[in-house]
């Protein structure tokens, strides 16, 4: 048989869901990539044959948390409650977007709950992030999402609640990926998307929805470099009196005394503070 070339839309015990024009095969990748330490993933274009994955083509960029390959754009969701928002799992999320090369937008859902979120699009606007709002439950801000997503891959990503898969089945217009439960209880596991899957939403349009996270850590990033990961800081590391200045102790930073003049967001930067201590402290670097 003939090789083909196509892309992973889904990975579920191992065994991949490979789309060929409008075909799909399923298909196995019987222990080649593991002896190269390279599991194939969503988003991978690979070539196949016989139903068997022969080779991975090179990558643009990959994620560890979602795990996928290839994408164009990030949506980080962030919901106004219910789960309330973790800016600290933002700004992580934000880094990693930045190391890998892809676009991230910040999507803020659940507007339609009482909670106040103009401050936090403010913020994030303020740095530079593109930032939209949206209502997934009623269908809210969902146009304004679609334009964005229009000839690229893009993959949400976010903590578990936040309502990826609803805003999923919103763009895909049916239902496409379970929903959790609205129940104040949290029956945790219940419903909770477990696997990354990328949908064709549109020619050339490609949406995936993805497991959320309880958890995240950054990936690959010391502590000496993540002052470049706020690019807000930049205009102001000029006025850093020492050499190498951390903008966690020193006196006359340029950074510390943005943040007094409000020139730099507070909160962003005891952030930066907690994640440099964190990243120090694990001595890996
Ligand atoms: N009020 C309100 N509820 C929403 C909104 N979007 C989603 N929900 C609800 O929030 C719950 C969780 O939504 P999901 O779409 O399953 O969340 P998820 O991000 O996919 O969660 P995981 O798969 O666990 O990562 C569901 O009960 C949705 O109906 C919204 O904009 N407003
Ligand atoms: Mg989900
Ligand atoms: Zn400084």
């Amino acid at each position: 048989m003939v090789i083909i070339q196509g892309i992973i839309t889904k990975v579920y015990s191992d065994r991949y869901r490979v789309k060929v024009e409008n075909e799909y095969f399923d298909c196995t990748a019987r222990g080649l990539f593991k002896l190269k330490n390279s599991k194939p993933l969503v988003g991978d274009r690979v070539e196949i044959k016989n139903n068997h994955i022969e080779k991975i083509l090179p990558r643009k960029n990959e994620f560890v948390r979602p795990p996928i390959a290839n994408i164009d754009q990030l949506i980080i969701v962030v919901a106004t409650a219910n789960p309330k928002p973790d800016l600290l799992l933002l700004d992580k999320q934000l880094m990693m977007a930045i190391k890998n090369n892809v676009e991230p937008v910040i999507c803020i859902n659940k507007i339609d709950f009482e909670e106040s979120y103009e401050e936090i699009v403010n913020v994030y606007e303020n740095i530079g992030y593109q930032v939209i709002t949206t209502d997934a439950k009623n269908k809210v801000g969902i146009e304004k999402l679609m334009l964005l997503l229009q000839n690229k891959i893009t993959a949400f990503a976010g903590n578990s609640g936040v309502g990826k898969s609803t805003l999923t089945n919103n763009i895909m217009g049916h239902t496409v990926s379970e929903e959790g439960l609205t129940s104040e209880k949290l029956e945790r596991g219940k419903h909770t998307t477990k696997y990354v899957e990328l949908y064709e939403a549109a020619e050339n349009t490609y949406v995936a929805d993805t497991p959320g996270f309880s958890t995240y850590e950054v990936q690959d990033i010391s502590y000496k470099e993540l002052e470049n990961y706020y690019e807000e800081f930049t205009p102001y590391m000029k006025d850093c009196k020492y050499r190498g200045c951390t903008h966690i102790k020193e006196d006359e930073c340029g950074i510390k005394n943005a943040v007094k003049k409000r020139k730099i967001d507070k909160g962003r930067y005891e952030r930066y503070c907690e994640l440099y201590e964190k990243l120090k402290g694990e001595k890996k670097w």
